[in-house]
């Protein structure tokens, strides 16, 4: 096993002391932010997790090993070069660590490495899910590894919901039929990222860390798997629902338009959605990432006191 992972000492250090450690996933500093956003909010993410009493593990794939705790070097290389690095869900894992290259991991793999290090607690902006057919196309099929893997795998991912660029229906209706917990921090609806004013409801809803750490600890004795931690986006950064359907209709006709399919698509939707919002949508992408950084050691916390 070590021969493909490695986790970095100060992880390491935590682990074997039984102090709370939150993973966090390198996709969305490699294609999810530009430049230099990408590495003010990750050092702010670092923080808002060491704040809170935790270690951070950044993951990642480099030098043909999955790392759990990337340098800081390793961060700023990803942050900055940002395309270049590859995406790597589940199935690309492999391949990158046989070919050498630097690869950002998603929440699917993100998950698949803190497992196996013993980290239970993952911190990230937003899962992905099942995405919208495009007008006329017909269904695309385009699901998310990252909803297998909550499926299978026994970590929490706190996040805020998953983004309107996807069929939010869907997507729950998935989770729903893979067993997942979908678990609202506070609210009793589903988050949708920019926006606080969901619809759908979620499976259940905790108030506490520690409410959250209990369920938890339930989950995972019966032997279950992941679970979604739904954290709204903090109110001051919120954005009004209609005025992101209006912005992300003209991202989505335009990823049509220029034939952006597969693992492209988050990123591209992204990228439009941060420039016609001249910004709008990058501020709140921050708050929450810094924000579920933040809840995460606060249940990491509370879980390795339950022991
Ligand atoms: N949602 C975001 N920002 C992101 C992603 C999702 O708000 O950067 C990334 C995450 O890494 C997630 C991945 O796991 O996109 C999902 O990609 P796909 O749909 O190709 O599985
Ligand atoms: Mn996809």
């Amino acid at each position: 096993m070590s021969r493909l992972l490695r986790i970095g000492e100060e992880v390491q250090a935590a682990l074997a002391e039984g102090r709370p450690v939150v993973a966090l996933e390198s996709t969305v500093i490699a294609h999810g932010l530009p430049w230099p956003d990408s590495l003010d909010a990750t050092q702010e993410m670092l923080e808002a997790v060491r704040s809170g009493g935790a270690v951070p593990a950044v993951v990642g794939v480099t030098a043909g090993r999955l790392v759990v705790g990337l340098e800081a070097g390793d961060i700023e290389r990803f942050a900055k070069h940002g395309r270049q690095v590859i995406k790597v869900s589940r199935r690309d894992l492999a391949r990158a660590l046989t070919e050498g290259c630097d690869g950002a991991t998603t929440v699917a793999s993100t998950m698949i490495a803190a497992a196996m290090a013993g980290i239970r607690i993952f911190a990230t902006g937003g899962i992905g899910g099942v995405h919208r057919s495009a007008e006329g196309q017909g269904d695309s099929f385009d699901v998310s590894a990252d909803l297998y893997e909550l499926a299978r795998t026994p970590v929490c991912v706190v996040s805020s919901g998953a983004k309107s660029i996807l069929d939010l229906r869907r997507t729950l209706e998935v989770m729903e039929s893979l067993g997942t917990p979908v678990v609202g921090y506070g609210t009793d609806s589903f988050p949708t990222f920019y926006s606080r004013d969901a619809a759908l409801p979620v499976t259940m809803r905790v108030d506490s860390p520690e409410q959250a750490a209990s369920l938890l600890s339930a989950q995972w004795e019966l032997g279950l798997g992941g679970v979604l931690l739904a954290n709204p986006v903090p109110e001051s950064m919120a954005l009004p629902t209609q005025t992101v359907e209006a912005w992300l209709e003209e991202a989505l006709a335009a990823a049509q338009a220029e034939k952006v399919a597969g693992p492209q698509v988050t990123p591209f939707l992204l990228s439009h959605l941060h420039r016609r919002s001249e910004g709008q949508t990058l501020k709140a992408n921050r708050a929450l990432l810094i924000d579920n950084a933040r809840l995460a050691a606060q249940v990491a916390t509370c879980c390795s006191q339950q022991g």
